[in-house]
């Protein structure tokens, strides 16, 4: 390096997750102008402005959440009860929940108001490392309350330490205004919803529920070529609750990821094989749901198809806020390994959003986008449930407190 670093951790073990974890023990990573500017053995170091001894905590990539409903109004913790204690999942929808209660106290939030609940539930994340985090739309399902909800997402990135990309999932359920009529529905998404949430710079990808109680293959690809026209890349709830060849769908519009995938089949995952599209497993919504079917992990780990770990967080089947503990279902429920639960919360997270150029590893060139723990190895990340060992976060070069208050 010709001039001093701004900043050099010093004192820390690295898992750069190139080539698997990619350890580097008693290592040290210099950071200028918001990138890294160099990893090594510590002995090696450069000369740097500032330096933070890390006390010999483990350093990884920023964790990235690929995949969140975390923007929404309200929660459904009532209807949950009510099904345990005996409530049918249609006795509820007839009284009108599900996730059209979501969706009418989505539209009574102004963008404030979606703002006021979603952030503490950000903060969550934030606190254990997340420094980039994908957020839907698709509570909205008319143009002002999507684009609200959008907006409100555009802001948790203003307000708190985190990249955020936007998705719009105005293909999520069909809204009552146009019940019976899910193909009007499907016009008036592309030809109005989108292309105006896409001007206003609203939107970083598109993102449909493929499935009986969603929208059909054929609605789906209509929302993909929309979205495709405007240069926008696209991605899909797949497979989740049903095969619907969504997988092939996707892949075959060179989509980021396909998303679910409990019901994924042989022919999906070749296709997803071919387009280099990312797996994103939500073990959470399967816990939630009591699913009992699950992902095809060794088929798709057999294909070479790059596998994520999200959240899912959302309302209705995954009210979850801890990445960490999605890792450690991933791993408990369908036996990924720990290193893959960090690659998949990491490396291959970055790349389900298009962001792997940027984010993701430890390498010379990309954002110094960080996470510090106090762990003794890489696999205690998935291996402890409910404890937080994370000690510091670096966003861009800048160095913060793990929790944040909202
Ligand atoms: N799949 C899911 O698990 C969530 N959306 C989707 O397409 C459920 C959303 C909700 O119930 O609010
Ligand atoms: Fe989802």
């Amino acid at each position: 390096m010709s001039e001093a670093a701004d900043l050099l951790f010093t004192n820390v073990h690295l898992a750069t997750m190139v080539d698997g974890y990619g350890e580097l023990r008693d290592a040290a990573l210099a950071v200028k102008d918001g990138r890294i500017a160099w990893l090594g053995p510590r002995g090696d170091a450069p000369a740097a402005l500032a330096e933070h001894d890390c006390g010999g905590a483990w350093m990884t990539p920023g964790l990235v959440d690929c995949h969140t409903h975390i923007v929404h109004a309200g929660n459904r913790s009532n209807e949950w009860e009510a099904r345990l204690n005996g409530a049918s999942y249609e006795d509820i929808a007839r009284q009108g929940g599900g996730i059209m209660s979501t969706v009418r106290a989505t539209r009574e939030a102004d963008v404030e108001a979606l703002l006021a609940q979603s952030l503490p539930r950000v903060a969550r994340l934030l606190s254990e490392g997340v420094t980039t985090l994908e957020i839907k739309s698709g509570y909205g399902l008319e143009l002002d309350a999507e684009a609200r909800m959008l907006r409100a997402a555009r802001l948790v990135g203003e307000r708190l330490p985190v990249r955020v990309a936007t998705t719009f999932l105005g293909a999520h359920a069909l809204p009552p205004e146009f019940a019976g009529r899910a193909d009007d529905y499907v016009d008036e998404l592309c030809a109005r919803m989108l292309p105006q949430l896409a001007q206003e710079g609203l939107v970083d990808a598109v993102d449909a529920f493929c499935e009986r109680i969603g929208f059909s293959n054929a609605q789906t690809a209509r929302v993909f070529e929309a979205a495709r026209a405007l240069g926008l890349p696209v991605k899909l709830h797949a497979e989740q609750l049903s095969d619907q060849q969504g997988a092939e769908l996707v892949a075959r519009h060179g989509g980021l990821s396909a998303d679910h995938l409990e019901y994924l089949s042989q022919a999906g995952i070749d296709a997803m094989a071919r387009a280099g599209t990312v797996a994103v497993l939500l073990p959470g919504a399967y816990y939630f749901l009591r699913e009992t079917v699950q992902p095809p992990i060794a088929a798709l780990r057999e294909a070479g198809v790059a596998m994520a770990v999200a959240t899912d967080c959302n309302p209705g089947t995954s009210p979850m806020t801890s990445l960490l503990l999605a890792m450690n279902m991933a791993c408990t429920l369908w036996r990924l390994t720990p290193r893959e639960a960090l690659a998949g919360a990491t490396s291959h997270a970055a790349r389900a959003l298009g962001l792997h150029a940027d984010i993701g590893t430890l390498e010379v060139g990309k954002r110094a986008d960080l996470a510090l723990w106090d762990i003794a190895r890489p696999a205690d990340l998935a291996y402890a449930m409910g404890s937080n060992p994370c000690r510091g976060v670096v966003n861009g070069g800048v160095l913060r407190q793990a929790h944040i208050a909202v």
